[in-house]
């Protein structure tokens, strides 16, 4: 007996490839969906039957080499592991000389395996000393030192680390500082009630929310407003009528890229170009409980162009505008600070963070938080409109900022 997955884009072309390759008696032994179809990814659904060795045994000539040389030599390892411990048995059994003289050789090797660990870690507090940043004549002690490190490599910066370390060494009891366990768990709540958050509210009937989406080029506004779109209309309890403004009307296929997903979801989308415009555009949206608003992107250096934005934010009467500022996780925690300083012109609420799948530390994301002391709202984590997309989480921030400690 042997198990064959079979794979298709609907559980129905999967069903039909079975039946091509086992016929009609096929014996089901599960079915699922791996991934969901999704506005611009087929799905992917999987269903594993069972097949008798009269069957299998031509069909594994089929396997791909890889596989049967990895199995192989799994076996062989196996029996060699098998045939190892056997012997170590017999040794056992026997309770002969050469037996004991094993034992007090290992025992041996054990003693000088303990001692030279204890030799490491005295010289790693001794490197650590050496280098300890000092800060105020405050000297942070070795068993900071893992902790200290992995924060220092996950884009932190520096003098917010400190401070960080700083406060932490003076609040935390003197008991606790002995173990690097309680250590890192204290950190990591310390971390954690530092990145404010701004949690995703449901609001009244009636209640209209404005959300204007602003950042540098390419970070993923259009993406996010998109996959937000979907969230509000389709994926809430309650399904919100939503409407969405392109103030991107430069750029070609700009227009055509929110349009596309507007017109798959069967939403209002106005596109508008001068801020007289803006306020008609509306009030044509008054129907609608959310109104996404996309921008061009600009370099935070063309202060013109991040400057005119504002123009359309004072427009706005019916309802004041929500400020989003979208900025790429993979930018570096100087550049997002020149970022935010320049779009800081306009009145920023909050900030989302894109492309959080591409980078391995988010160092740089926490301290531009812990300066400019503004709250996250949402995470991007991918391209998939709508499912990358995540409510700002700080457990989810901290555990990624401190990946490397268990
Ligand atoms: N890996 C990854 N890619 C993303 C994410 N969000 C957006 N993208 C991709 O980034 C590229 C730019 O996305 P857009 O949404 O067009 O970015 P934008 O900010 O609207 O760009 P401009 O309008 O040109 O300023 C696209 O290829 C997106 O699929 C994300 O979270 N992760
Ligand atoms: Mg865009």
């Amino acid at each position: 007996m042997a198990l064959k997955t079979f794979t298709g884009q609907t559980m129905q072309e999967a069903m039909a490839k079975v039946k091509a390759a086992v016929g009609d008696d096929a014996l089901i032994v599960s079915n699922r969906e791996i991934k969901r179809k999704t506005l611009t990814t087929p799905g992917l659904y999987e269903i594993v039957v069972k097949i008798d060795d009269e069957v299998k045994q031509p069909k594994k000539e089929k396997k791909n080499s890889f596989g049967n040389d990895v199995l192989l030599k799994i076996s062989e390892a196996a029996k060699e592991i098998n045939s190892i411990s056997n012997s170590k048995d017999k040794f056992q059994n026997s309770n002969t000389n050469t037996s004991n003289t094993n034992v007090v050789e290992i025992k041996e090797l054990q003693k000088e395996i303990k001692e030279i660990t204890n030799h490491m870690k005295l010289l790693q507090a001794t490197v650590w000393d050496l280098n300890a940043p000092k800060r105020d004549n405050l000297i942070i002690p070795p068993e900071f030192s893992e902790i200290y490190a992995v924060a220092k490599n996950s884009g932190m910066n520096k003098s917010h680390l400190d401070e960080i370390m700083e406060l932490t060494l003076k609040h935390m009891p003197v008991k606790m500082r002995k173990s690097p366990v309680t250590i890192k768990r204290y950190f990591n709540t310390l971390l954690k009630k530092m990145i404010p958050i701004r949690h995703e509210k449901e609001f009244a009937v009636g209640q209209k929310k404005i959300m204007m989406f602003v950042g540098p080029t390419g970070v993923g506004k259009t993406t996010t407003i998109a996959k937000l779109a979907a969230r509000y209309a389709f994926k809430k309890h309650r399904k919100y009528k939503v409407g969405i403004i392109t103030l991107d009307t430069y750029r070609i296929g700009a227009v055509e890229q929110l349009m596309t997903y507007a017109r798959m979801m069967k939403l209002s989308i106005e596109a508008v170009v001068d801020p007289e415009d803006f306020s008609e555009a509306l009030y044509k949206l008054k129907n609608n409980d959310i109104i996404l608003i996309d921008t061009v992107g600009s370099s935070q250096h063309d202060k013109d162009k991040v400057d005119r934005l504002n123009q359309f934010i004072n427009v706005s009467t019916f309802a004041s505008i929500d400020v989003n500022l979208v900025m790429s996780a993979t930018t570096k925690y100087e550049d997002l600070k020149d970022i935010y300083e320049n779009f800081a012109i306009l009145p920023i609420d909050t900030c989302i963070f894109t492309k959080l799948d591409e980078t391995i530390t988010l160092g740089n994301l926490f301290s531009l938080i812990y300066n400019v002391k503004k709250p996250v709202s949402y995470l991007s984590i991918g391209q998939e409109v709508p499912d990358d997309l995540m409510v700002a989480d700080n457990d989810y921030l901290v555990n990624k900022i401190l990946k490397d400690i268990k």
